[in-house]
């Protein structure tokens, strides 16, 4: 007899950077979603699924909340607006050394939407206590949040208890998942999530804002898993910059992805990459439709 009497949905929203998709890879167990040290890393809605013993909980990690200069942004922006329509709890997740003016209007705002909302205080690993009990007190005067739990995703602190937490406001209910899935993504929008972490992490500059991975092949095999995947870049310097002097960095965005992919999937990845230049792909709908 299945015992689970809750299941909802929780959406993970915040700052750009505020550290959402770090928090739903700790809280889900396995990495779900791709994480970089800039900001923009996050460009859908990604599912993580946990299970515990009383509940099935659906986290939605979104992207972070910006003011949108292309049709990628706007994309983005409706990504986050839909997440939090369909959420039974909202989940804010704070950088505890980013509690700005900006960032507290924005938290504001949830108050109408009627839905509980939780504010995870992250990254406490990287502050002093003085100042995570500075921010706890500046969050009091909001008095429709629900609690407030100091998390660490790098170190692990505070998880079961933002659990224990978000459980409480979840709605009665059947699992949705099945109990052994850990995310609705396939397996090739992961591997192109992958890929583009490698190309954020190698290139941490203007560059990786404007790639955009495409999984041409994917073919399974016994031991074996072949991928091509086109990187698309926005500008002709950008292509020049990806791929490196000699092809250095374009071997070692492969290296690195094909060892991701490799943890990921269990098995041998042959993995060939071509970089194309699209200019202005951000503005066309047709690149932005999978
Ligand atoms: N010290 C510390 N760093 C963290 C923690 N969580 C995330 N970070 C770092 O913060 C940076 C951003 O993390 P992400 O999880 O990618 O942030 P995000 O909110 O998903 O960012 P976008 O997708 O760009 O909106 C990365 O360099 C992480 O390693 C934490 O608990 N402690
Ligand atoms: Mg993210």
């Amino acid at each position: 007899m299945n015992i689970q009497q809750k299941c909802g949905t929780v959406a993970l929203l915040g700052e750009p950077n505020a550290g959402k998709s770090s928090l739903i890879n700790a809280l889900v167990g396995c990495k779900v979603s791709i994480t970089a040290p800039m900001a923009g890393t996050t460009r859908d809605a990604i599912r993580g699924i946990l299970n515990t013993k009383q509940s099935q909980i659906i986290f939605v990690d979104t992207p972070g909340m910006q003011r949108a200069t292309n049709l990628l942004e706007h994309k983005m922006n409706r990504m986050i607006s839909g997440a939090v329509k369909s959420a039974d709890v909202i989940c804010f997740v704070l950088d505890v050394n980013h509690v700005t003016d900006k960032v507290l209007k924005k938290l504001a705002n949830y108050e109408s939407f009627g839905v509980p909302v939780i504010i995870a205080v992250t990254k406490i690993d990287s502050t002093k206590p003085a100042k995570l009990f500075q921010v706890l007190d500046q969050l009091k005067q909001y008095q429709f949040i629900k609690e407030f739990v100091p998390v660490s995703a790098l170190k692990k602190i505070g998880l079961d208890t933002l659990i224990e937490c978000l459980e409480k406001y979840l709605p009665e209910g059947e699992p949705v998942y099945d109990d052994t899935l850990y995310t609705d993504s396939t397996e090739r929008t992961m591997a192109a999530e992958t890929i583009r972490e490698a190309i954020i992490n190698q290139l941490r500059d203007e560059v990786p804002t404007g790639v955009k991975v495409v999984i041409t092949k994917y073919e399974t095999m016994q031991r074996t898993t072949n991928i091509d995947a086109d990187i698309i870049c926005d500008k002709p310097n950008h292509k020049k910059i990806i791929i490196g002097n000699q092809g250095c960095l374009i071997r070692a965005i492969g290296i690195k992805a094909r060892q991701k992919l490799e943890e990921l999937l269990g098995q041998h990845v042959v993995l060939h990459t071509y970089v194309l230049v699209r200019e202005g792909w951000r503005d066309q709908t047709n690149w932005l439709q999978d």
